[in-house]
């Protein structure tokens, strides 16, 4: 072990301390790679210590809220000049702590560059309306105020991005943040709330309790001094988030589960398609909310295509993502492994064949790690649950249809609708199938992940609320609107009545 990779003991930022958890109590933190490699211990929070960093947060709105937002933009861009310089030290960290190859923790620390820049920008934006009253003498305004005290509750597959994705924005429109990082990737939450510090983030604006989901994730959706909640995580968590905030008619924006599609048709670049779907099925393990789970090929290839995705999916080296020349790495623990296992059991009861994979490795050192070989189902059709349902690692289920119209209507047969994709050289069929597939977001001639974090990001269905993270549409989440009339005429006007003299 290097220097500055030992087991550390972690705590807890609460308004303006680094403390441990009021119990004492901590957890430990493992590389999924090497199961016996200890990260560091955390402190296993509970109800008292989110009720401290709720009420911190609430007495610090009262001077963030009042901070120019350009000026929180300034420090919003210092945040991203520090991701940036720290970048390779931040993505090793993530490697480690969460698995997925170096590649990819660096482009997850980018996307947190690319959401600080942003939010920096919209610092001297922010726009409201002005609007002509139907009264003279009158000016109406609409303008963009912040929520409150936001909760983020983050998965662990983005450990940076997505946290950025929340708590920028939050802030940049005047909010104040409690932070609950997923209990797997605590310490590349830790190194977020130090680079927010270091930027200029005062005390009590960003709040970091670290815990269990049905400690501190329940304890701050139900407190009633949170105003909103950002949960991106499983639909079932989701639905629960939901109902329990709504007796308090908290704000809510959910990013849930997917079960994304890659169509090919018998027209497309078969090379560039080939390439797409394992990036897509593969990349971070499958555990992307976005992967892609289900290839739906038309008959015409079915026979030719299958036998590539297989020969390449074999030649991809599983492995400890901080090795070169790695292109897999882990699960993120057991149980999610298990569920992998599951799955595969569940598609071959079904009828499925696994035409690669469909266990974990053995030898080479990866029996030290929660590794599963990329797997390919053969057979599968629509109805089965491997069709179906979300299964967060890296198993690929292949479908066979006649038709665009068939491709599409499998591609609609789940209860989610995040992502999506086609391959096609035809630019009919692509718009059609922009205009029939039922998902937040559909790629053409590219695979179902690589969102950009300028653009609205989040699904239909069960993947959500109804709400984007990303781009422009994240800052009507964190902004309510106060609409203002000044009336200069020195007399009382009464709208929808008749003003004129008698
Ligand atoms: C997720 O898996 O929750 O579009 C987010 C993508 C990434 C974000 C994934 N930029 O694949």
């Amino acid at each position: 072990m290097t220097k500055g990779m030992m087991a550390r003991e972690y705590q807890n930022y609460i308004d303006g301390k680094w403390v441990g958890a009021r119990s004492g109590r901590t957890f430990e933190n493992r590389n999924p790679a090497r199961y016996h490699e200890v990260i560091g211990t955390f402190p296993l929070s509970g109800k008292d210590d989110v009720d401290e960093a709720v009420g911190a947060a609430r007495q610090a709105f009262e001077s963030w809220r009042l901070v120019p937002a350009p000026k929180r933009g300034d420090i919003l861009k210092r945040v991203g000049d520090l991701l940036t310089a720290r970048k390779e030290e931040i993505a090793r960290q993530m490697t480690r702590e969460m698995g997925k190859v170096l590649l990819e923790t660096r482009g997850d620390v980018q996307e947190g560059v690319d959401t600080a820049y942003y939010a920096a920008s919209e610092g001297r934006r922010l726009f409201g309306h002005t609007v002509p009253s139907e009264l003279p003498n009158k000016l109406n305004m609409a303008l963009r105020v912040p929520v409150g005290v936001a909760a983020m509750i983050t998965p662990w597959n983005f450990p940076m991005a997505i946290p950025t994705w929340k708590i920028f924005p939050a802030l940049l429109c005047g909010n104040t943040v409690v932070f609950k990082p997923a209990s797997d990737t605590p310490a590349t939450a830790a190194t977020l709330v130090e680079i927010l510090l270091e930027a200029g983030v005062p005390p009590g604006v960003v709040n970091l309790v670290n815990g269990g989901g049905s400690e501190v994730g329940a304890a701050l959706v139900e407190h009633p001094d949170v105003d909103l909640v950002s949960f991106t995580g499983s639909t079932q968590v989701g639905k629960r988030i939901s109902e329990v905030a709504g007796r308090t008619l908290k704000r809510v924006s959910l990013e849930l589960g997917g079960k994304n599609a890659q169509i090919v048709m018998e027209d497309a670049n078969l090379e560039l398609a080939l390439e797409g779907v394992l990036w897509g099925a593969f990349g971070t393990t499958g555990q992307r909310c976005t992967a892609t789970s289900r290839l739906i090929l038309h008959e015409k290839v079915y026979d030719t295509f299958v036998p590539r995705v297989v020969r390449h999916a074999e030649r991809l080296r599983l492995g400890d993502g901080l090795e070169a020349g790695v292109d897999v790495g882990p699960c993120i623990n057991e149980s999610q492994r298990r569920i992998v296992e599951e799955y595969v059991r569940i598609g071959v009861a079904e009828g499925a064949e696994v035409l690669t994979g469909g266990k974990a490795p053995e030898g080479d050192g990866l029996s030290k790690g929660w590794f599963y070989e990329p797997t390919v189902l053969g057979g599968v059709t629509p109805a089965m649950r491997v069709a179906r349902e979300e299964i967060f690692g890296p198993v690929l289920s292949v479908i066979r249809v006649t038709s665009l119209e068939e491709a599409i209507a499998v591609a609609n047969n789940t209860a989610y609708g995040l992502s999506s994709s086609i391959y096609t050289q035809d630019i009919n069929r692509a718009y059609e199938a922009i205009r029939d597939i039922r998902a937040g977001i559909t790629y053409i001639n590219s695979p179902t992940i690589g969102a950009e974090a300028h653009m609205p990001f989040g699904g239909v269905r069960e993947t959500g609320n109804g709400h984007r993270e990303g781009g422009w549409t994240v800052y009507d989440f964190y902004t309510e609107w106060k609409t203002v009339y000044v009336d200069y005429s020195g007399r009382l006007q009464r709208a929808q009545i008749d003003n004129a003299e008698k």
